[in-house]
C-alpha cells in the first residue's frame, strides 16, 4: 500500500445526483486502514462534479457508483489516461476488459490497457474463486455446486436498513413493509436476489457462474443457488465440488492453509469453524467443515466465509490497485 501514497491523490468520484454514501466511505475506510493516508486517510476529501472532472492527473479511478454510471463514463475515463476498477456489474463479462481477484489471476491484468478498465468481480464469487483456485491447481475441478448464504450488506444501506427496521419492528409488533427485499428478512430466507432470468435462475446465480469461468477456468461446470439471510455482514456459502483427481480433505486443508488469501479454521468441535459474524471487518476468505463427499468419486464439501464488503468489494479493488502498481504496470503521474 506504500506505494499508493506516493501517488498522486486519486479521486473518488461521487456523481451528485447519487447518493451513495455508504459506498463511498467504506473505500475511505479501508483505504485508511490499510494505510494510504497520503491519498485520503486522515485528510478532508474533496468531491467532485463528475460532469467536469479533468481525469488525466488521475492514475486511478475506485469506481463504486453502479453500472449505469460505469457504462457511461468507465470509458470516458479510461480514455484520458485513468485506470479504473469497476466495482459494478457493468464490465464484468466484457471480453476486452479484466475481471480480477488478484490471488487467482494476476496475470490476466495486462489486458487493462484496451479499455483502461479493470472489473472487480461479484461479491459471492470472489470469496468462492480464492478458495477453489489452490484445489483446482491440484486436483482439477470438474463442476461446483455452490448455496449462498449472502448477507442484507450486499443490498447496500437500505439493505441493512430494512434489517434493522423489520427486526425491531417484530419485537415491539409494529407493522412490517419490505422496500429492498422482496420478502420480510428479519427472521426469514430469501432464495432471490436480483432479478430472475428466462431459465429460472436469478442475474446472482448466473454471476457466479459466468464469473468463475472466467478467472478460473471455462471449463468448470458451475451451479447455484442464492439466498439472502438475515446477517448484517459476512457471506457464507456451502461449496460442493467434484474433481477430475484423487484429493483428499487433508490434503485439502493442507493446500487451503498455504493458499493466498485463505485462513482455514477447520476444527472438528463445537464452534471449531468460522461465521459471518467472526469474519466481519477482515480481510480473509474462512473455510471450514472440509469434507470428502463419498457420494462422488473425487469429492469434497467445503464452507467458505468472508466479508462480503472486504474481499468481496473495497478490498479487492484496492489490491488490484496494488497489483498495478507492484507490476510497475502504471506510472504515477505526479508525486504527491
Ligand atoms: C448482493 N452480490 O449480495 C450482491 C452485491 N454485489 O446482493
Amino acid at each position: 500500500m506504500a506505494l499508493l501514497s506516493r501517488m498522486t491523490p486519486y479521486v473518488l468520484v461521487q456523481n451528485p445526483q447519487i447518493e451513495r454514501p455508504v459506498r463511498l466511505l467504506l473505500l475511505l475506510e479501508l483505504c485508511k486502514l490499510r494505510g494510504a493516508v497520503g491519498c485520503c486517510g486522515d485528510k478532508t476529501l474533496k468531491v467532485s462534479n463528475l460532469e467536469n472532472y479533468d481525469f488525466s492527473d488521475t492514475d486511478i479511478c475506485l469506481m463504486s457508483a453502479g453500472g449505469t454510471i460505469s457504462q457511461k463514463w468507465s470509458p470516458k475515463i479510461g480514455a484520458q489516461g485513468c485506470v479504473v476498477i469497476d466495482n459494478s456489474s457493468a464490465w464484468r463479462y466484457d471480453q476486452e476488459v479484466p475481471l480480477i481477484v488478484p490471488e487467482v489471476n494476476a496475470d490476466a491484468i495486462t489486458g487493462f490497457r484496451k479499455k483502461n478498465i479493470i472489473a472487480n468481480p461479484n461479491c459471492s464469487t470472489a470469496q468462492l474463486v480464492v478458495a477453489l483456485k489452490p484445489l483446482h491447481d491440484f486436483a482439477k475441478i470438474k463442476r461446483v455446486v455452490v448455496s449462498t448464504y449472502q448477507s442484507v450488506s450486499g443490498a447496500g444501506k437500505e439493505g441493512m436498513d430494512e434489517l434493522f427496521t423489520q427486526t425491531r419492528a417484530v419485537f415491539v409488533a409494529d407493522p412490517i413493509s419490505s422496500k429492498k427485499f422482496t420478502k420480510r428478512i428479519a427472521f426469514n430466507v430469501i432464495p432471490h436476489i436480483d432479478s430472475f432470468m428466462e431459465d429460472g435462475y436469478t442475474k446472482e446465480e448466473w454471476k457466479v457462474l459466468a464469473e468463475t469461468k472466467k478467472m478460473l477456468d471455462p471449463k468448470i461446470r458451475v451451479t447455484c443457488t442464492a439466498v439472502r439471510v438475515p446477517v448484517f455482514i459476512g457471506h457464507s456459502e456451502s461449496v460442493n465440488i467434484e474433481f477430475e483427481n484423487e484429493i483428499t480433505a487433508d490434503q485439502a486443508r493442507d493446500i487451503l492453509r498455504e493458499a493466498p488469501g485463505c485462513l482455514v479454521i477447520d476444527k472438528h468441535e463445537d464452534g471449531g469453524y468460522i461465521t459471518p459474524v467472526e469474519c466481519a471487518g477482515e480481510d480473509a476468505t474462512y473455510i471450514s467443515r472440509i469434507r470428502e463427499d463419498a457420494t462422488v468419486e473425487n469429492g469434497l464439501n467445503i464452507w467458505v466465509v468472508s466479508d462480503n464488503l472486504r474481499k468481496g468489494a473495497a478490498l479487492n479493488a484496492i489490491q488490484i490497485a496494488e497489483l498495478l502498481l507492484n507490476r510497475g504496470l502504471i506510472k504515477p503521474k505526479k508525486a504527491a
